[in-house]
Parts: structure tokens; sequence; C-alpha cells
């Protein structure tokens, strides 16, 4: 599927605000796909489809969670966590995107999970960086993620932990996991 196809129907899902922040990733992952020499086809339908399932109500995201025999945990560690998983499933449904690089990318946005391919990698940081994304420390982040993925992601999963852990908010055991393999395995 070509770029302007896939951002016109993404667009039809979306606010205008979250669709401006798709269009920022979009831009963003595809400069890391370059840099990391990642599929950019690939990439760019990950990166356009990402938020894909944002603005559907919970109880049919919890719904499909159930009826699909996704992961159980996905409904207790937050609502925020579903439309990435649910979004994978809708755009193989409802678009027709079979390609499962592309599906994992969109599936492991919000919590990654051990051993991310540079797809998934490339999704999770643009969709933290891009250029509307305005918070302390995101700077640094655009910075090192044009050097090191890996750094990139520990830095972004951390910020993620802390901002979780400040509001009380449990953390999804894989994102832990993420941040614990890739800091044993990091020099930072
Ligand atoms: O959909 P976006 O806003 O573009 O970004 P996202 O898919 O990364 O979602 C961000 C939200 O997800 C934010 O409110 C924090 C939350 N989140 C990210 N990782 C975890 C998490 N929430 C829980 N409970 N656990 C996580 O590990
Ligand atoms: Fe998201
Ligand atoms: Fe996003």
């Amino acid at each position: 599927m070509d770029k302007v196809k896939a951002l016109n129907i993404v667009k039809e899902q979306l606010t205008e605000k979250r669709y401006i922040h798709t269009v920022g990733v979009l831009h963003t992952a595809v400069k890391l796909a370059k840099i990391y020499d990642a599929d950019e086809h690939r990439v760019q339908l990950a990166a356009i489809f990402h938020d894909y399932a944002k603005f559907r109500p919970i109880a049919e995201m919890r719904k499909i969670v159930q009826d699909e025999q996704m992961d159980d945990r996905l409904l207790t560690y937050g609502n925020e966590l579903l439309h990435a998983p649910v979004g994978a499933y809708l755009v193989k449904k409802e678009v027709g995107i079979d390609d499962e690089e592309v599906l994992n990318g969109i599936r492991y946005h919000t919590t990654g999970r051990l051993n991310m391919t540079i797809l998934e990698k490339i999704v999770f940081i643009s969709d933290y960086i891009e250029p509307n994304r305005q918070f302390p420390g995101v700077e640094e982040v655009r910075d090192i993620a044009l050097q090191d993925l890996n750094k990139a992601l520990i830095i972004s999963i951390s910020n993620t932990i802390q901002f979780l852990m400040k509001k009380r908010q449990p953390v999804f055991p894989d994102t832990l996991a993420v941040y614990n393999s890739l800091i044993m395995k990091e020099d930072i």
C-alpha cells in the first residue's frame, strides 16, 4: 500500500492533533530507517498505522483482547496499552495489511517487548521523539536516537517507567523486561 493511501485511511480514524502526531512519527521513522538500514516501506506503514485504534471505545478494545485471546495482562495494566495490540488486529482486519513485521511494529509500540526488531525499535522511539512531542528530556533522546538506537530506547523507557511510577500506575512487565535486557547489554 502506498503512503498517500495509508495516510488517507488513518486520517479518518484520528483527531487532527493525533494525525499531526502520526505524520511526525512517519517522518522521524523514515529518517531513522535510513540511518539504521531498516526496510523503509515497512517502517512507513507501521508508523502511519501505529495509533490506528487510539480512539476506539475502551469496551470494544477490551472485548477484542478477550475474543481474540490476546495477552490477558493487557486488561489489567491500564487502558492506555490496549490501542497497540488492538490496532495491529484492526489494521489487519479492516485495512488488510497482513505483514507481521509491520503489525508487530504497531502491536509493541506502547510497551515494547524483549528482542525487539529494528523496525519495532524505530517505531517505538519515533513515537516518543517526533517533533510535536514536548516534554523535559525529549531533546536528549532526539540527539541520541541518531547515534545509538538502544541507548535512546533505554532513556525513553526509563523516562516512561519513572512517569508511571510518579503517577502510581502499574508498569507492564514486558516494558521492565526490555529495560533490564538493554541496560545489562549496554555500557551506558
Ligand atoms: O499513543 P501515544 O500517546 O502516541 O503513545 P503510547 O502508545 O506510547 O502511549 C502512551 C501512554 O501509554 C502513556 O499514557 C503511558 C502509557 N504507557 C506506556 N508504557 C506503559 C504505559 N502504561 C502502563 N500502565 N504500563 C506501561 O508499561
Ligand atoms: Fe500509541
Ligand atoms: Fe503515537
